[in-house]
């Protein structure tokens, strides 16, 4: 069943040529399961790459996408309507923290983002504070791939390769102190006020010339870090106090990956706009979605050119085969109380992972909600080798394990038992014994 010939694909974030000389090829999926070429069941402790919040193969979404496909496979998203954008919509904003009523759609989490970011440009003109135009990001932030993303991003690789990126750009620093806080279970104590950094950011810049903020609430792709006890809460302070837009990046935390519907309930903390994407649609269609305030839509309806309020969108936004995919996994959610069952199995995974504690070369163990990591002391000279062996190796020992560098990330479909639970950790300590 192996494709014969593997060179004219180029595989995204992937090291090409060792893929290729040892390629994982997965042929199916169902439930908490994928399904290797060679017929093995791999347990799936990613739910994909952090989206299929249902686990696999759901037949209700199924059905939705087909019965879609018959009665409206598509309509043009500028200037026409179609009924579940709307009804979409009015579910997220019931959905979604009090006073996050209206729904920008895109495809993806990049989109998501670069949506949020020229949103919160476009409102800060439309009200006349048009010289608000920085956008804050941090360090080891993280948010897609488009250029808007990856100049508030924080990944030093995105400033190696892509050149000069967006201009009026700067960085808070990040909130990662394994001095303090290694082995901390849930939020760490100490950190803050590492949110005062945006104090000397505006010092720097002055306030009048930036228009938002934007912070994933645990920072995922860039090794599982949870925020420090207090700083979210510090951050929204400072952004009231500035008039400066919150942005929180939920692509990985929103849709009960935190046993709530966003993390901003889960923190208690509302920001300005939500980005969205991944479980959204359960991850079976593309569809990203951004979320904002009421005072931004408003404002930007009142105040902004007409005719065209947003001068932005895509072919593809609220596309109606991934409205009905989207509604139909809100569905599942709900139905399935599979937030709150969340909740429950991050207090075995939160033990179940720190139980790793003492295995050869682990240096530090995070969790929060339904996620948790395993950092390995890296290899002397090669920066995530280990963590890719390791992969390696828990694929051949039947689980499918992430790692970003040197960071092992877990983070299952919410409907994990937990004894998969278990064999995630077991197969984990196996293979990260194994590897030199
Ligand atoms: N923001 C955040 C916080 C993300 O985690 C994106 C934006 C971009 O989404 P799209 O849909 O454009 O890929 C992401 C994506 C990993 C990993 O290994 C995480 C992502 C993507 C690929 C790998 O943790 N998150």
């Amino acid at each position: 069943m192996k494709p014969n010939n593997l060179e004219s694909l180029w595989m995204p974030f992937t090291p090409n040529k060792s893929f290729k000389k040892d390629p994982r090829i997965i042929v199916g999926a169902k439930d908490m399961h994928f399904i290797s070429d060679d017929g093995r069941d791999i347990l799936d402790a990613t739910a994909g790459l952090w989206c299929v919040n249902a686990g696999h193969g759901r037949k209700k979404i199924q059905d939705a996408v087909y019965n879609q496909i018959g009665e409206l496979d598509y309509s043009p998203p500028f200037q026409f309507g179609h009924p579940k954008q709307f009804e979409l919509a009015n579910r997220l904003a019931e959905m979604f923290p009090e006073k996050m009523n209206h729904v920008f759609f895109s495809n993806s989490g990049s989109e998501a983002v670069d949506s949020a970011l020229k949103i919160a440009l476009a409102y800060q003109r439309a009200r006349g504070k048009a010289s608000k135009t920085r956008l804050i990001g941090r360090e080891r932030g993280y948010h897609g791939v488009g250029f808007g993303g990856i100049s508030v991003g924080g990944m030093v690789k995105n400033r190696m390769y892509f050149g000069s990126l967006l201009s009026g750009v700067d960085h808070l620093r990040h909130t990662h102190n394994p001095e303090l806080n290694s082995f901390t279970k849930g939020l760490p104590e100490h950190g803050a006020d590492l949110a005062d950094d945006l104090e000397r950011i505006v010092q720097l810049h002055d306030a009048s010339t930036i228009a938002a903020v934007i912070v994933e609430p645990i920072a995922g792709s860039t090794g599982v870090l949870p925020p420090p006890k207090g700083y979210l809460k510090k951050l929204r302070e400072l952004c009231t106090k500035h008039d400066i837009l919150l942005i929180f990046d939920e692509v990985i935390s929103a849709f009960g990956r935190m046993g709530t519907p966003t993390a901003s309930e889960f923190f208690d903390v509302t920001p300005d706009i939500i980005c969205c994407a991944k479980a959204l649609t359960n991850a079976v269609i593309p569809m990203g979605a951004t979320v904002v305030q009421d005072h931004i839509y408003e404002s930007m309806l009142d105040n902004a050119d007409a005719p065209i309020e947003l001068f932005h969108g895509y072919t593809y936004s609220g596309h109606p085969v991934a409205c009905a995919a989207a509604l139909a996994s809100l569905d599942i959610y709900k139905e399935e109380g599979l937030f709150e069952r969340a909740v429950e199995s991050a207090k075995h995974m939160q033990e179940a992972a720190h139980s790793l504690k003492g295995t050869k070369n682990v240096i530090d163990i995070r969790n929060m909600g339904l996620i948790a990591a395993v950092e390995i002391q890296a290899k002397d000279g090669a920066i995530g080798a280990r963590g890719f062996e390791t992969m390696k190796k828990a694929w051949d020992l039947g689980v499918m394990i992430r790692a970003n560098g040197d960071t092992i990330a877990f983070s299952p479909p919410l409907i994990v038992e937990n004894s998969q639970i278990d064999q995630m950790f077991d197969v984990t300590k196996k293979a990260i014994e194994s590897i030199n």
